[in-house]
């Protein structure tokens, strides 16, 4: 295949962040340990050196917060100074609940790492070894998973909230923007603060000012509610049901399924909550006429009628009905994202192309991003959407070649945009071409 001979230098990419004991995004602009990238990131590792995808893994849940959240940063003391927010931003270091020996934030992101688990005992040559592993994570994503089904499910049926843009790991995504103006900039206060990333990067490819002091208003709100999940609850103004989120977390109770049996646990808990999460995802996100699943908004109780990727992404836990998949598809094979065969966009660009606000190259507003293409590649398959999955590797596979391994890339142009080599690029990259 000609893509085996760039494996060498998307290993190159991981290699070069790799700090010793986990691998950053990216040296220059993500300094410390991310979430849900180091469960890509360990997917990637998987295939070719097991050791680094547990130890991956085995440093993120060194960050576990005794409740059960996954922080969305564990913090390298060694790198601070070179982002921002940092440990003196989320000072939750002296909480009840979050972890002794780590500094961390103080919000999560996407839970896919029981899928990576399971990514890394299939793939691994030494299952014995691996088994070992899965005894010591298991109970730990089953604590994580228990968080969210106790803390973050108001209404008790299987539909967990995020509270944070950044929590869904879309940070910019047009999704967010109705519900970020009810954060008035001109009536808030927050403490004075100096963004590093639009230094390193071309602030016309990231977030703006305004929406870091939306960001930065939240942070403060959680600190100021000494981070207890009711009180937050009361009074966050942006608390949603994100399709990407609930998908992700209940593809990962499916793996939480296989990974019990691989080590003899009982998984009536994980099947429960598989079974809700669907059933609540199919019958409350879905629009039939947009032909999309949609995010929902708690504060005001309706959907956020805003179409993105995410909409598809109930496809990747098998959470969508045949009937809801089919509807999908007429709307993901079409000029709005990308069209079978159109040779004027790559697939799929994060944001809907026709709707105001598209912008190719910014962020988390129209670009493609190779994680959530990656995931849309897996639902497509779910369903037999053979020929779509198809198109989707090839794009996974040819962004890189033709650009290098970008965090995300133009979708009409292809160009790379935001940092360079950048993890999980490198890794879901190295995954697709096994
Ligand atoms: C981006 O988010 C961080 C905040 O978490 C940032 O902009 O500083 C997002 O793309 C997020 O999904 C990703 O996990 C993170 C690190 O790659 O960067």
């Amino acid at each position: 295949m000609i893509y085996k001979y760039l494996l060498e230098e998307a290993k190159k990419v991981l290699d070069k962040n790799w700090t010793g004991s986990y691998t950053v995004p990216s040296i220059h602009l993500y300094p410390h340990q991310w979430n849900w990238d180091s469960a890509f990131i360990a997917i990637g590792y998987s295939r070719y050196d097991t050791d680094r995808a547990i130890q991956e893994l085995v440093s993120l849940f060194e960050g576990q917060w005794k409740n059960g959240m996954l922080p969305h940063i564990i913090f390298n003391e060694k790198n601070l100074g070179k982002y921002f927010p940092e440990p003196d931003f989320w000072q939750t270091e002296n909480l009840e609940i979050s972890p002794d020996n780590k500094l961390t934030s103080g919000i999560t992101q996407p839970p896919i790492h029981a899928f990576a688990v399971l990514k890394i005992y299939e793939n691994a040559k030494d299952k014995e070894k691996v088994k070992e592993f899965i005894k010591w994570i298991y109970p730990k994503l089953i604590k994580m998973h228990k968080y969210f089904y106790l803390e973050r499910n108001p209404m008790d049926n299987g539909l967990v909230y995020i509270r944070h843009p950044w929590e869904s790991g879309m940070d910019n995504s047009p999704m967010w923007d109705v519900i970020l103006e009810r954060i008035d900039i001109n009536k808030i206060k927050v403490p004075k603060f100096e963004r590093k990333d639009n230094k390193i990067i071309d602030s016309s490819q990231r977030p703006k000012d305004e929406d870091y002091i939306r960001y930065i208003y939240l942070v403060n709100l959680f600190k100021k509610l000494d981070y207890d999940e009711e009180k937050i609850y009361k009074e966050c103004p942006f608390l949603v049901i994100d399709p990407l989120f609930n998908s992700i977390l209940n593809a990962s109770n499916l793996a939480l399924i296989e990974l019990a049996k691989i080590i003899g646990e009982d998984y009536g808990q994980q099947q429960e909550w598989y079974i809700q999460t669907s059933r609540a995802i199919r019958d409350l996100l879905f629009d039939k006429d947009k032909k999309i699943f949609f995010p929902f908004d708690l504060v005001e109780n309706k959907l956020i009628k805003v179409e993105t990727a995410a909409g598809f992404m109930p496809l990747f836990s098998k959470s969508a009905s045949d009937y809801q998949a089919k509807l999908i598809y007429q709307y993901l094979n079409s000029h709005n994202f990308c069209k079978l065969y159109d040779n004027t966009c790559f697939a799929v660009p994060n944001f809907d192309k026709t709707k105001e606000g598209f912008n190719s190259k910014n962020y988390w507003r129209g670009p493609v991003w190779i994680n959530i293409n990656y995931l849309l590649y897996h639902g497509l398959k779910n369903y037999d959407f053979e020929e779509y999955a198809y198109h989707v590797e090839k794009d996974i596979l040819e962004l890189p070649l033709r650009f290098g391994f970008y965090e995300y890339y133009d979708s009409e142009t292809g160009i790379g945009y935001g940092t360079k080599d950048f993890s999980w690029t490198a890794a879901l990259f190295i995954d697709m071409v096994y």
